[in-house]
């Protein structure tokens, strides 16, 4: 009896779909994005509560380390020195301002510290001065993520060798659309840098933008892509435009908020183990949107009132907002209880 028990225990789990594939076709991302909403919602949280405890939020902290004057067009953002924008440039920045913005960080409970620059790629030079922060932040016991822009072979290895975490690297859109918001590198030189970091043995954090004037079809390619590396990546943020006044991207109509959690739900159900970030774009937000977000699978923030240029919820709302909803900030990755 109980051997029968088992056995259909079994076949039961053998019926079940392996949620871990990257053989997706566009056509099943599509019936799945068209789903009623609830039945959506209710399948990419049944995957979320397989991998992760649902009320754990991981937080991250991110700094500027340098700010504007980017060569690059993406058509999104304040930081590239094309557009007028009013933002000031700064250059990189000393390691101490670094080491006490990450001090604070950890104080307020983030685990992860994440250094953006405003470059097409790091000269060599400057390279150097990245790894001693990378080096002096993760002596604090924090991961460490950067993002720089495109890089060499010799570069991912240096930064490997420093201790590095993570590395941002966003595909942004569809292949499709990626020629509308930037121009001045291509899709398969992100993928290239891509690979790098990933045959380096650093963790990828990679995802894209919604709300930048793309069809469904555009969100649905870009999060086919991310499933479909060979790997996927271990962090995924998901980015709202934030419209900035000087940016050609500036007064695209917004997305509808439902269409960003399926956006949410349609990335937990492909890569059910990745930390799914709700990343910029929060303070436009409302609470029961991002409430939303969180029971469709997003569960990491960045935390603090500034992202790289634009603001960010405070604190203090954030801890709000936790409250409300019975979350908790993750702890450490090695006492984190993802499953
Ligand atoms: N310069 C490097 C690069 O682009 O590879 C790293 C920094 S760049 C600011 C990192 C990412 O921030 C971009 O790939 C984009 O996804 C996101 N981002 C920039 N401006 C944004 C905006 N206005 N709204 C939402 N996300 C934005
Ligand atoms: C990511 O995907 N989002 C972050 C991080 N990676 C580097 C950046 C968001 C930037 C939002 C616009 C700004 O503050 O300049
Ligand atoms: Fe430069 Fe990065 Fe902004 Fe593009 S997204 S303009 S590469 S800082």
């Amino acid at each position: 009896m109980q051997a029968a028990m088992n056995k259909n225990k079994l076949i039961e789990f053998d019926r079940e779909p392996d949620p871990i594939r990257h053989d997706w076709s566009f056509h099943e991302l599509r019936s799945l994005f068209d789903l009623p909403m609830n039945d959506l919602l209710y399948r990419a949280h049944s995957v979320f509560r397989r991998f992760f405890d649902p009320n754990e939020v991981q937080i991250s902290r991110l700094l500027s380390i340098k700010t504007g004057a980017c060569p690059e067009d993406c058509a999104y953002c304040p930081q590239s020195a094309r557009y007028h924008t009013g933002l000031e440039p700064e250059a990189l920045i000393p390691l101490e301002k670094v080491l006490k913005s990450a001090r604070e960080a950890k104080d307020q409970g983030a685990t992860r510290f994440c250094m953006g620059a405003a470059w097409r790629s790091p000269k060599d030079r400057e390279l150097d001065r990245v790894l001693e922060m990378i080096e002096g932040v993760k002596a604090l016991g924090l991961e460490t993520c950067v993002t720089l822009g495109m890089l060499s072979d010799d570069q991912t290895r240096r930064l490997k060798e420093s201790g590095l975490d993570y590395y941002n690297h966003n595909l942004d859109t569809s292949e499709g659309y990626y020629s509308e918001i930037i121009t001045t590198r291509t899709y398969q030189d992100r993928l290239d840098t891509l690979k790098r970091v990933r045959d380096a043995g650093i963790h990828v954090c990679c995802g894209g933008i919604v709300g930048m004037g793309e069809s469904d079809d555009d969100r649905i390619g870009l999060l086919l892509n991310l499933a479909n590396l060979p790997e996927h990546p271990e962090s995924v943020p998901i980015n709202s435009l934030v419209q900035v006044t000087g940016t050609p991207l500036d007064g695209t109509p917004k997305l509808d908020p439902l269409i960003f959690i399926r956006t949410i739900a349609l990335a937990r159900i492909l890569m059910p183990k990745a930390r799914i970030r709700l990343s910029a774009g929060r303070s436009d937000m409302s609470d029961e949107m991002q409430a939303l977000c969180f029971f469709a699978g997003a569960n990491s923030i960045f935390y603090g009132e500034r992202l790289l240029t634009t603001d960010n919820p405070d604190a203090d709302s954030d801890r709000k907002l936790f409250d409300r909803l019975g979350l908790s900030m993750a702890g450490p990755p090695h006492q984190e209880k993802s499953r």
